[in-house]
Order: C-alpha cells, then structure tokens, then sequence
C-alpha cells in the first residue's frame, strides 16, 4: 500500500507491506497467528524499513493518506448544547419512558459507567420499543455502547454529547438486560440494566428508575 495509492497523486514517500502470510515469527498466542507488516521508506535509492508490527487478519489492502488531509475534517467533539435529536436527554432529570399505543420511547442517558433508567418495566410483547440513548460524556474520547438481545443492531456505538436511536420488539417475557460495549471505565462491567417484558395483554404499569428497586 502506497499513501494515496488510489488516487492521482500518490505520495510516493512510503510503502506499506501487508503480509498476508506469517511463518515462525509471532508466538502463538490466541487462536490465530498474527500476520507483520512494514514500513518502508522509498524515498531513496534503497528500501528504508521504518517500522515492523503485528498485524491482524489476513491483510488483503488498505489506504492511507497523510494525517492533514483527515485532522481538519475531523469532529473531535459533539457538543451537548448543541444535540437537536428530538428524543435527546440532556441530563438525567429528562429521562423518561413514554407509552403511545403499542409504541414505546424510552429516553435514556449513559455517563461513566450507567444508564438511566437502568430498571424498567411495562414493556410488552408486541410493542415497538425505540431506545434513545443519549451519552452525557464531554470528554471526546468516551463513547459508550448499547447492545440488547433481539436488537436489530448488534451493538451501537454513541459517541460524546450524541443521541443515537435504536429499536427492539421483544418477543418473549422476561427480564432482559442491555449493556454498555465500550470499555468506558473500571466500572464498566457493571453499566449495565434491565427491561422486564410482560404478556401481550398484561396490565403491568410502565415504571422506571435508576438504581432503586421497582416495587
Ligand atoms: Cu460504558
């Protein structure tokens, strides 16, 4: 891989080699083997290797480019304030689960490391549950996550100050857990809640709360 290799001007300073194969050089020690790959400085009359690393996978291409054309487009930072979803919960004060027919909204927040609410109940089966989940965090670099079984998104990553939205349509009773992905913190085994899901034709009142016991 050559730095703007699929493009009109390649920067011809660099090479990257993405080995697709990797005998005797790393110790065995997860289920499979990692490849290397180098980096080679060109600039010159002979090869320069800069730089040798493991490397995962089977490598197949890559592109790069140099970091100035990537920075200045970049957002580091999505800020709060400024967070126009309709579903957003600014703090946690805001949180909430709304019922409209058999659609539920749930307003929920995530900070290192918990969800509010993190306990809810009077969902059904049959209702259409979209969860806004909203991350607290300023500080650009904690996303959190949000995965539930039966979620049509396998897991959802919401980056600092974002609210991302996601629907489940629970098909069974029961008590169903939804958890954070990233790592955020030393805690962040425990970010982590609860939906309990009743018949069809229950009459379970919708209730919430953060770190309490429903009764
Ligand atoms: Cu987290």
């Amino acid at each position: 891989m050559i730095p703007g290799g699929n493009s009109q001007k390649p920067w011809g300073k660099y090479v990257l080699a993405m080995n697709k194969i990797t005998k005797d050089r790393y110790l065995p020690t997860g289920p499979e083997v990692t490849q290397s790959a180098q980096l080679y400085d060109i600039s010159g009359d002979k090869m320069e290797l800069l730089l040798d690393f493991p490397t995962v996978g089977e490598p197949h291409y890559a592109a790069g480019c140099p970091a100035d054309l990537i920075k200045p487009r970049s957002k580091k930072i999505f800020n709060l304030e400024d967070n126009k979803h309709p579903y957003v919960a600014k703090t946690e004060a805001d949180t909430k689960v709304v019922r409209e027919g058999n659609t539920v909204h749930i307003y929920m927040t995530m900070i290192r490391s918990h969800f509010a609410p993190d306990n809810i109940e009077g969902i059904k089966v049959g209702d259409k549950v979209y969860f806004h989940v909203t991350n607290l965090e300023q500080d650009y670099d904690v996303p959190h996550g949000i995965s539930i079984i039966g979620a049509n998104t396998s897991e959802l990553l919401i980056m600092p100050g974002q609210t991302e939205t996601f629907l489940w349509e629970p098909k069974q009773e029961g008590v169903w857990p939804f958890y954070c992905t990233d790592f955020c913190s030393a805690l962040h085994q425990e970010m982590q809640g609860y939906v309990r899901v009743s018949a069809a034709n229950a009459n379970t009142p919708l209730k919430w709360s953060l770190g309490e016991d429903i009764e």
